[in-house]
């Protein structure tokens, strides 16, 4: 498969081409072509088991514009590993390998193979795609999983606060390391590109709305990765080296979590006093990324 990275059907800038097998509404086919744009035909993907296994749907009907190698859930980082030495071994060192893996198969099946990747700042892109739960078999908590959501195995909320998978990777001291929405791409498209320049271990947190798993219509996926950052629910930052931390976007004015709950139907089930509990631990990690923060610049989310 890889011999044939160059061989690819034209798709010329669409590189998720409709008619692949996403639920409507799914923010992931949106990340998944921007990412690509940037990084380009000479690309192969190493995918866990995840939404994408469906969504990319089985050879001959691949909705894509690249290459992908399926792997076992819990080795999307060791199989980019050995897809970019493999590569090297054989001249073709050019071509990106982006291990592409949803929150399950990165905050918890999947980190020990991540933590040795960045250890050893293997020269991959690894991306996690987040949409809160393991949504592939059906809706289950994931460690990624927001505090107060309902998913299958937490009927009555999430009890933990997200991991802070950030800070994980950023302990490796990996050069790169940036989160990013759909809903707004020429962020996400800038740090992809920034990421392009960057020897070894390029990671990037993408929040990506599922209506099917959130509850919510199908048309506000757009309007709920937005309305994440403009809670400050998920911020936008970047970190260098493990050190240097630079936010992205500051939202002109304070904009209530409730807003951002109250269009899921996962977080139907709150009272006002756990939409209180939620906010303060916004309001106390947003003033702490600011104070840890090097640099405040826009400029990616301004272009
Ligand atoms: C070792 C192992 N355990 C469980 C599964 C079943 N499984 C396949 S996909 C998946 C959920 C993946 O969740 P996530 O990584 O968040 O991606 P999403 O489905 O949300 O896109 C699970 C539990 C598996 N394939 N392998
Ligand atoms: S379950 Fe969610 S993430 Fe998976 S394809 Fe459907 S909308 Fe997308
Ligand atoms: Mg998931």
């Amino acid at each position: 498969m890889v011999g044939d990275v160059t061989d690819r059907r034209d798709f010329d800038s669409c590189f998720m081409t409709p008619g692949h097998m996403a639920c409507p509404g799914c923010g992931g086919p949106l990340a998944l072509n921007w990412v690509l744009e940037v990084l380009g035909k000479k690309t192969v993907i190493g995918l866990p088991a995840c939404c994408f296994s469906i969504i990319t749907g089985a050879f001959p009907h691949m909705p894509l514009g690249v290459n992908l190698v399926h792997t076992a859930f819990e080795t999307a980082a060791a199989l980019a590993t050995g897809l970019k030495a493999g590569l090297e071994m054989t001249e073709r060192g050019d071509v990106t390998v982006l291990a592409w893996a949803g929150d399950g198969g990165t905050f918890d099946i999947g980190l020990q193979a991540l933590s040795g990747a960045c250890e050893r700042s293997e020269d991959i892109f690894y991306i996690c795609y987040d949409n809160e739960a393991y949504m592939n078999t059906g809706n289950q908590r994931s460690s990624a999983t927001p505090i107060g959501s309902w998913t299958t195995t937490t009927p009555t909320g999430e009890a933990a606060e997200k991991k802070d998978i950030m800070a994980i990777v950023a302990a490796h001291r990996i050069p790169y390391a940036a989160t990013a929405s759909v809903a707004f791409p020429e962020d996400l498209k800038a740090k992809v590109k920034k990421g392009m320049g960057i020897k070894g271990t390029k990671f990037i947190h993408i929040h990506m709305p599922c209506p099917t798993g959130w509850r919510m219509a199908s048309d506000l996926t757009i309007r709920a990765a937005r309305l994440a950052v403009n809670t400050r629910i998920f911020p936008l930052f970047e970190i260098f080296g493990g050190e240097k931390k630079v936010v992205n976007y500051v939202p002109k004015e304070k904009v209530e979590v409730s807003r951002y709950l109250k269009i899921q139907g996962r977080f139907s089930h709150l009272k006002g006093v756990d939409i209180e509990m939620i906010q303060r631990g916004v309001d106390s990690r947003w003033e702490k990324l600011l104070s840890d923060a090097d640099e405040v610049s826009t400029e990616n989310v301004m272009k």
